[in-house]
């Protein structure tokens, strides 16, 4: 059931970027504005001014008497709370989890085992290293945290869309985000890993190895947050009823697939449109493409070693292939609602990889456990003291009864005389649960161990599992790897940097290794590669099979005298698969012949490649060669998406000097069911992957 909405939320009524659908000002209250019809001070006292401070005379001095003036300036003054020390650049909705009830033999923690059972959830995704204004589409790791609001309490999963991290110990997070945040002398460069702190570190710290590389991979510049895996990266415990315990890794799986754009296109979406990503969810979640995923287990036996087939699962920067265990879905997670106020629950949401409910535990993976002491903590500076489960967003959806009173920000109003337990005074109450109900409560298990600053040595190994994912991918998908690397190391400037990232690809892949040497032009080091075992194709992104289009956009270049039918017939066969075609014509307004009408939605001058999945040339398109519409044109072929053309639209594309012949080109002399056929297959295939010999080197 998707979570009420409140008046603020319905959509903005439907007029273009460009004007058009504009009737005039609005008669009665819009909808989406705030209630009340008299404007007051915070206190609730009526204002009949708020343009002009009180002075003495017309050219007076200020008078210090204006309460109002200096009220609605202190607020202003204070608008502002620090932002997230990491993931600040962040996007949420809320949505609605539905157990499958299939884990139900492996944990007692109904929102998982209970099948069928609704639990209303926030999300919010994120990059990691750039500020809150950075643009969305640069190369980072990317946070997909997810509340669960249970009716047992709030469970936080806070994974990412790699599954695995920089580091095996949280002492070493303030390192590894010093050293990949900017440079603190010019805080220069914003979001980016491209630099000679960043490559500093991980060339030195080679437990990062494993983590770069899925970075360096098309995971780091996601088309989009509904193309994103996400992974919880620990191993967690599940314990059932009995008692039983298991160990596993969690996974949410896309109902797009995993996609990604191409490294040009990143790099446009960062200047064109920085919020490409935010915009992409929010506007998803209005057209009712709602963004879908599966959660899924990897089941292990939680045995005294803690490992699987020799992989050590307290080691987080391992992961194990589903070729050795296959994730097994047991819920769906549909996001279904965006956020009324973005600062009130998009920047006020708290998680906590401590939040846990009953039949869900942590493990001793030092990284979690560090984090388990951060979430709190960093809270306390970030929401301004201890009270942030009571902001809204972050408020239980189960009865609190709780023990903690006082401090800032407090908005409970306690009864009782006894905050304390064991009491008499308050009749003994609250008094504790049964086991069946509570949490943390840890299944016993011994632990013994000598005091000391110390890893097991299974964690030594750095090398085996980059090397294996490497080994797994596509050759396209190695060539954006070699790419990148060479992008990156390439952007430092000290030579020592560029030797030991060399020396690290080395152990990767000796051809890996010996591209990126000759792209920054030095030698490539002696290879010694690891061995990277079985491959693992569940890594590969580019699959065979097609996945759904919902959401995606179809670019059609237009102008007047286009054939407006053939415009109409081809949105009908997408929006009956779930996407969406835009009119790209020189100027806005409307294109109309006799009784056909097309609003534009894009110009030349408003509109890029980048927020198009596939353009179209239409049957009477201007054949003026405007650069901008030759740019596009291009720009889309490079980036291997769907082009097509009918009629005399194919001259367009000649003249942009695309081979109508080429993959991934769809012409025909008119807009028919089998050429918008042709369209929705290419969507769903997400890129015309045969093309890319056909473009140019270090863009896609
Ligand atoms: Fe975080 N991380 N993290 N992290 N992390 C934060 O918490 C931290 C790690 C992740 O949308 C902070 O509330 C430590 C792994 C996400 O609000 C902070 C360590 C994973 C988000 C923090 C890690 C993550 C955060 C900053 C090493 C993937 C955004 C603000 C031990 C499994 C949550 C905040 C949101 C945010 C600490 C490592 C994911 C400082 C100490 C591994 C998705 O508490």
């Amino acid at each position: 059931m998707p979570p009420e909405r409140h008046a603020d939320q319905s959509a903005p009524a439907p007029v273009s970027p460009t004007g058009v659908g504009y009737e005039g000002p609005r008669t009665g209250r819009d909808p989406r504005g705030q209630a009340g019809d008299v404007l007051t001070t915070p206190n609730g006292v009526p204002l009949p001014d708020t343009d002009h401070s009180l002075k003495a005379g017309p050219r007076g001095p200020v008078l210090l008497e204006d309460f109002h003036l200096r009220e609605k300036i202190m607020h202003f003054d204070h608008e502002r709370i620090p932002e997230r020390v990491v993931h600040a650049r962040g996007a949420g909705a809320h949505g609605v989890f539905t157990a499958y009830g299939t884990a139900g033999k492996l944990t007692r923690a109904a929102v998982l085992a209970e099948k069928g059972l609704e639990t209303p959830v926030f999300v919010r995704f994120s990059t990691v290293l750039g500020s809150r204004g950075s643009a969305d589409t640069v190369r980072d790791t990317r946070g997909f945290a997810t509340k669960f609001y249970t009716k047992e309490g709030t469970w936080d999963l806070v994974g990412n869309n790699i599954p695995v991290f920089f580091i095996q110990d949280a002492i070493k997070f303030p390192d590894v985000i010093h050293a990949g945040k900017p440079h603190p002398d010019r805080e220069i460069p914003q979001a980016q890993s491209a630099h000679d702190t960043f490559w500093d570190f991980v060339t030195l710290h080679t437990e990062a190895t494993h983590h770069t590389i899925w970075n360096m991979s098309d995971r780091g510049i996601p088309r989009s947050f509904r193309t994103m895996e996400g992974f919880g990266v620990h191993t967690f415990r599940l314990v059932n009823a009995d008692r039983q315990t298991c160990l596993v890794k969690f996974h949410w799986k896309p109902k797009l697939g995993v996609h990604s754009l191409t490294w040009e296109e990143a790099q446009l979406a960062a200047g064109f449109d920085p919020d490409f990503h935010r915009r992409d969810l929010y506007d998803s979640i209005e057209n009712g493409a709602f963004p879908e995923w599966e959660l899924g287990v990897q089941v292990f036996p939680d045995t005294p070693e803690e490992t699987f087939e020799g992989i050590d699962l307290l080691d987080p920067t391992k992961m194990v292939p589903e070729e050795l265990a296959p994730v097994q879905p047991i819920g769906k997670l549909v996001l279904n609602a965006n956020p009324t106020n973005f600062f009130a629950e998009t920047e006020q949401v708290a998680f906590h990889t401590g939040h846990l409910v009953a039949g869900i535990e942590g493990t001793n993976d030092p990284l979690l456990q560090g984090r388990n002491f951060s979430y709190l903590d960093t809270q306390l500076t970030r929401l301004g003291g201890p009270n942030f489960t009571q902001i809204p967003i972050n408020r239980p959806h189960a009865p609190v009864n709780d023990m903690t009173r006082d401090g800032f920000h407090q908005h409970a109003v306690h009864t009782g005389q006894a905050p304390y337990t064991p009491n008499s005074v308050d009749d003994g109450s609250p008094f504790p649960a049964e086991w069946a109900d509570a949490a943390y409560i840890q299944v016993p298990r011994k632990v013994s161990g000598e005091v000391g600053r110390t890893a097991p040595a299974s964690f030594d190994d750095h090398y085996s599992q980059a090397a294996l994912f490497y080994a797994s991918l596509t050759s396209i998908e190695q060539q954006h790897i070699a790419d990148a690397y060479t992008f990156e190391l390439g952007k430092c400037y000290e030579q020592s940097i560029k030797e030991r990232g060399l020396a690290v690809l080395a152990k990767i892949d000796t051809d890996l290794c010996a591209q990126v040497a000759a792209g920054l032009g030095l030698p490539a080091p002696a290879p010694e590669p690891v061995e990277p075992g079985a491959l693992s194709p569940a890594l590969r992104q580019i699959k065979p099979e097609p996945f759904p289009i919902d959401g995606r956009i179809v670019g059609v270049v237009a102008g007047p005298g286009a054939d407006l039918k053939g415009i109409a017939k081809l949105r009908t066969a997408l929006e009956a698969e779930g996407a969406l075609l835009r009119v790209i014509a020189p100027h806005g307004g409307q294109l109309v012949d006799g009784k056909d009408v097309e609003i534009v939605e894009r110009t030349f001058a408003t509109g890029r490649s980048i927020e198009f999945d596939a353009i179209v040339v239409a049957d009477g398109a201007p054949k003026d060669g405007d650069f901008r519409a030759v740019t596009m044109l291009q720009e889309a072929f490079r980036h291997l998406k769907g082009i097509g053309a009918w009629g005399d639209g194919v001259e367009v594309l000649r003249a942009a000097g695309i081979d109508p012949e080429a993959p991934g080109v769809i012409t025909g002399p008119k807009a028919t069911a089998a050429m918008a056929a042709e369209t929705i297959a290419a969507l769903g295939m997400h890129r015309a992957w045969d093309r890319t010999p056909l473009v140019s080197n270090n863009v896609v």
